[in-house]
């Protein structure tokens, strides 16, 4: 489906790695062999939108290597449309994870100098932004380099200027940038979004108080805090609306964030109300730890409903 110009109705900007995960618990000097993907926060979303029936566009930039086409071909195939230079002179960016015990993963990264984080103000199709409906961007893209940030300044505030819905997930990677400016660069982005997605622990990266009702004083409208186990809580001009976790065995919790984001604006697409959007929210979250992988286990629209089905339940 497409948006109303032939555009996107989500579009997106940011990394996308190829991904190496090992298939078993342990040290990774200790693996033989490592599962092989492709994942990226914003890139997730744009996949969760469209398994939830609408059209989405990730914007970026990918090495001229087969670990690019790899991330190309990937996010084709599950429907996102793929706007990505290739640079000859920049290597796709790579993560690797590590299941370094059964109840602890780690994830490094080779992304210094990637392709990705040479993204600029350059890259953008503007139309396209122009024509979606949301502008998803998340606190991952403007850690990657100065031209990433201004890249995601610049992407906001043509979709701010085209009346645009602006959604920002907070996705405060401590690795990637140093606090302080992380906290500038951040605080001033939350104050020029429509919606700000965060972790209860995020909270305080865009507000010194860690208060919501502060960054709908300062112009967000909508302030979603989630807190894993604990369900998740949105903050309107109307009140606050409370979404309990929907309990699932968790087998793989990479991707949970982004999962919620995507069932929540899928939801805005769809005119839900508050209390529906954070349901489907919590749904889409739930199912996706409910499988391995960042974004494989994302539920199409038909398959909401699995989150409410019981233990051991075969759908036949
Ligand atoms: O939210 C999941 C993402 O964190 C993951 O897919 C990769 O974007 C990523 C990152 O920076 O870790």
């Amino acid at each position: 489906m497409s948006g109303p110009t032939g555009g996107s109705d989500l579009v997106t900007l940011g990394e996308v790695m190829v991904s190496l995960s090992a298939n078993r618990i342990g040290p990774l000097r200790g693996a033989r062999q490592l599962d092989v993907s492709a994942a990226g926060s914003e890139a997730n979303v744009a996949i969760g939108v469209v398994r939830l029936g609408h059209s989405a566009s990730w914007l970026s930039r990918l090495g001229a290597d087969e670990f690019g086409e790899l991330v190309r071909a990937t996010l084709r195939g599950q429907g996102v449309t793929v706007c990505a230079a290739a640079d000859p002179s920049a290597p796709t960016g790579l993560m690797v994870k590590e299941r370094r015990t059964g109840d602890v993963g780690r994830v490094l990264y080779y992304r210094s100098g990637s392709a990705a984080s040479r993204l600029g103000p350059a890259d953008l199709p503007l139309a396209l932004i122009e024509s979606a409906r949301i502008l998803h961007v998340t606190g991952i893209t403007p850690a990657l380099s100065h031209s990433a940030a201004d890249a995601v300044r610049h992407a906001v505030s043509v979709a701010r200027a085209a009346g645009v819905t602006v959604s920002l997930d907070v996705n405060y990677r401590a690795r990637l940038w140093d606090p302080s400016a992380a906290a500038v660069e951040l605080r001033s982005l939350a104050r020029q979004a429509d919606l700000v997605f965060a972790s209860a622990d995020e909270l305080a990266v865009v507000d010194a108080d860690g208060d919501p009702e502060r960054l709908l004083a300062e112009g967000v409208h909508t302030v979603v805090v989630t807190d894993g186990a604990k369900g998740a809580y949105s903050v309107t001009a109307a009140g606050v609306v409370r979404q309990p976790a929907f309990p699932v065995r968790v087998v793989d919790p990479v991707g949970a964030g982004d999962a919620f984001v995507a069932g929540y604006l899928a939801g805005l697409l769809d005119d839900l109300d508050e209390p529906a959007r954070m349901r489907q929210a919590a749904a889409a979250a739930a199912i996706c730890v409910s499988a391995e992988g960042d974004w494989e286990g994302l539920p199409t629209t038909a398959e909401l409903t699995l989150v409410s089905s019981a233990d051991g339940t075969v759908v036949r």
